[in-house]
């Protein structure tokens, strides 16, 4: 057995073992299945408009996904080999079959905007010869654009890839969001290939000088001495099988390796998640029972008035997507401020956790008022968004509180268990 698929293992049994550690026990077990069962993940990320969309078409030899002039893809499409048919999976766990025809309802930023049906993904197969040999090829939103949605959800899928195919277009040279997304992008996927769309607008020379220029960042930023750029047109097909066969021949000959790196590289951001929730864990099991008590009523006290605060908020106002995120990054930085003071310990907020999904505006809310009564899911409302943020912390605290119900014997006991858990956590981010 490979070493990370030990690893794997290892993590599923540590996790399972604890009531606090459950979301990281599904995280591990599901890259575990993904090892196992050799599926790649290849995913073209980017900044919004360097034609992601158009690039994937291309090589799917397909026009399966919207492509415009105006920031369109809302939701991240996953495609896999098959006999033609979508699906699309809603945030309550809802999968519902659709016609290839209406699929553009529920990707289109502007159908669908803000995301408001609240679409976790949409599954497409499609019998691609690129496919053909468990490749997952994967359009995400892109990052930058006013829809910030989009960025949360490009900057979360990127944790899921493990290759990845980013797309930059002549008509602007790298920039900082680009580079920001990149170096993100780097802690996760295993291997990257370098598109860059839209030769067709520029001539010979001038794509030379582009090429150079970006060269020179991405090598520097990706710590390499050399990154191999593919110059593509998805507009025209130019350079796109150049591409295709550079991603399909790697996964032949190295697809088990870059799937076990980034395996590696996702096992080290889970075991991080792990070690911020036990050291809370630990932390608060070390306070003598009436200490603890006190904190977590006032913890209480703190989650009761945040959703005061929250309630207060002027229906025009929480109907506004801007006001709305930036109330929930304001709670969510209350939260960990008040965590580190009545606990003492780093307790750092999942972003890509938050549904900071709101209504636009009273258009996308008559939309889905349509929508609703046509039996698709309704969107959460930013109360329901804050009680979800504070009560994963509240979780936690209540198991926390059961325990501290124990005797002084079985706490010290527990305490030395967390203790050992820890170190054998430590060890195994160093390792990842
Ligand atoms: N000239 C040219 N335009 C392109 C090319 N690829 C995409 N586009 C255009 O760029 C815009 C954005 O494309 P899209 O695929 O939606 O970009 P995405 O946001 O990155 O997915 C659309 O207007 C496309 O027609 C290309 O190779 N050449
Ligand atoms: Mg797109």
């Amino acid at each position: 057995m490979s070493d990370i698929l030990q690893r794997l293992r290892d993590a599923e049994q540590l996790f399972a073992a604890y009531e606090i550690t459950g979301h990281e026990l599904a995280r591990v077990r599901a890259l575990r299945e993904k090892l196992e069962n050799s599926q790649m993940t290849v995913s073209v990320i980017g900044q919004f408009k360097r034609g992601k969309s158009a690039l994937v078409n291309r090589i799917l030899d397909d026009k399966i996904l919207p492509v415009g002039i105006v920031p369109v893809t809302a939701v991240v499409t996953s495609v896999q080999y098959g006999e033609k048919s979508a699906e699309v999976h809603f945030a309550n766990g809802l999968v519902q079959p659709v016609a290839f025809d209406e699929i553009s309802t529920f990707i289109n930023e502007q159908e669908n905007m803000d995301n408001h049906l609240n679409v976790t993904k949409v599954c497409i197969h499609c019998p691609a010869g690129f496919l053909r040999e468990g490749i997952t090829l994967v359009d995400t939103p892109g990052v930058g654009s006013l829809h910030e949605k989009n960025s949360e959800e490009a900057y979360a899928f990127v944790k899921e890839s493990d290759a990845v195919i980013f797309t930059l277009s002549v008509d602007s040279p790298i920039n900082q969001i680009e580079i920001e997304f990149l170096r993100n992008a780097k802690e996760y996927a295993a291997k990257f290939y370098f598109a860059v769309n839209k030769i067709d607008v520029i001539d010979e020379d001038e794509l030379e000088a582009y090429l150079a220029y970006c060269r020179k960042f991405i090598a520097k930023l990706m710590e390499v001495p050399e990154v191999q750029m593919f110059p593509v047109s998805a507009k025209q097909g130019l350079g796109v099988e150049e591409l295709t066969a550079a991603v399909s021949r790697d996964c032949r000959s190295q697809g088990q390796a870059i799937l076990e790196e980034s395996s590696a590289l996702k096992l080290h951001d889970i075991v991080l998640s792990a070690l911020a929730q036990i050291s809370l864990y630990r932390k608060a099991l070390s306070l003598p029972a009436a200490e603890f008590d006190k904190r977590f009523a006032q913890m209480k006290k703190f989650f009761a008035a945040l959703q005061e605060q929250t309630a207060a908020i002027p229906a025009p106002e929480r109907k506004n997507r801007v006001v709305a995120e930036a109330h929930l990054n304001d709670v969510k930085n209350r939260l960990t401020a008040k965590v580190s003071e009545l606990f003492g310990i780093d307790y750092h907020y999942d972003i890509e956790e938050v549904e900071a999904g709101t209504e636009a505006q009273a258009e996308a809310d008559d939309a889905q008022a349509a929508k609703a009564a046509a039996g698709m899911p309704k969107s959460d409302d930013l109360t329901q968004q804050v009680m979800a943020l504070c009560e994963t912390l509240n979780a936690t605290l209540n198991t926390i509180f059961m325990h501290r119900e124990e005797n002084s014997y079985k706490v010290a006991r527990r305490i030395n268990d967390l203790n050992r858990l820890v170190r054998r956590l430590v060890k195994m981010r160093d390792e990842a």
